[in-house]
């Protein structure tokens, strides 16, 4: 498929997606939801990906949601266009892989929202964050009233959330918002090296681990420790019987 804003690069087991419109820092519109749309549809059933790197074209990562296209919607196509986004992002946070947002710039808005559905995030050292809808005098609506607090805690996401303050990447690895920071022309061979290491770990393994964790994290906790009970014995009789027996035979394991 051709895309306009989205473009798909394979590594190998890596998939690359740069969200590339800089003359409006990457901004997201219609446009760029049906492509991640998409996107998401294409690779969520290809067992060759093992992980996904998303990061911006330029000095934005993205600088939030289409303020232009937002500018004239009434309430309700609003709330149609949050809907949207937000469908799009849990599809995105669903995939069978892990996806880890490169954050090469601004991540503000919308743009930190999309961070936050990925899995983990690492930031250049000249990155920037920030919630900045009360300025405009809106609140998010891809779900960063609830991923910001579930990521950091109630206090660090109203501070952000009510004051639309920029923070910049140390302040951001403090609050636990990304996992690490490098300097800027470091930041794509680290993702790349966190992808392609997930890459060697078992693919069923990452892919239940991932699984269980998303969902028991919104679970009772007993029933989320019932949850990984039931999967921890899937790989038993394949992938886990091979790590395993590698393990004692001291070689590597060999994945189907
Ligand atoms: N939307 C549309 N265009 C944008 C956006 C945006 N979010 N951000 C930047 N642009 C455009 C600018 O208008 C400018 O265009 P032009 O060259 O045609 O004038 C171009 O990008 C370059 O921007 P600047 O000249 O402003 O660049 P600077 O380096 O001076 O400043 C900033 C960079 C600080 C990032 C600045 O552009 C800025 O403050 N941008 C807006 C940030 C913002 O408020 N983001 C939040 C948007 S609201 C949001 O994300 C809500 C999400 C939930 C929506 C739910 C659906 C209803």
């Amino acid at each position: 498929m051709n895309y306009t804003i989205l473009k798909p690069q394979a590594e190998g087991p890596v998939m690359l997606l740069t969200i590339s419109r800089p003359p409006a820092l990457n901004a997201l519109n219609s446009l760029f939801f049906s492509e991640m749309d998409s996107f998401i549809s294409s690779v969520q059933d290809d067992k060759t990906i093992r992980a996904l790197i998303i990061t911006g074209e330029g000095k934005a990562f993205v600088a939030g949601a289409d303020i232009a296209e937002m500018v004239n919607m009434s309430p309700d196509e609003g709330r149609a266009f949050s809907a949207t986004g937000q469908a799009v992002f849990n599809r995105l946070s669903s995939l069978p892989f892990p996806v880890i947002a490169a954050i090469n710039g601004f991540a503000l808005g919308g743009g930190m929202e999309l961070a936050m559905a990925c899995d983990f995030r690492i930031a250049s050292s000249n990155a920037k964050f920030g919630q900045p809808e009360v300025n405009l005098g809106l609140i998010p609506g891809y779900a960063g009233t609830q991923r910001l607090p579930r990521l950091t805690n109630l206090a660090d996401a109203l501070y952000l959330l009510t004051t639309g303050e920029v923070i910049d990447a140390a302040t951001a690895l403090q609050m636990r918002l990304v996992q690490k920071v490098t300097e800027p022309e470091a930041l794509l061979d680290e993702a790349r090296r966190l992808a392609n290491l997930i890459a060697t770990k078992g693919p069923m393994a990452v892919k239940l681990v991932k699984q269980v964790t998303r969902k028991g994290i919104e679970m009772n906790y007993s029933v989320a420790e019932m949850l990984e009970q039931q999967h921890f014995g899937d790989p038993f009789e394949n992938e886990g019987a091979e790590g395993m027996k590698a393990f004692l035979e001291k070689r590597k394991p060999v994945w189907e």
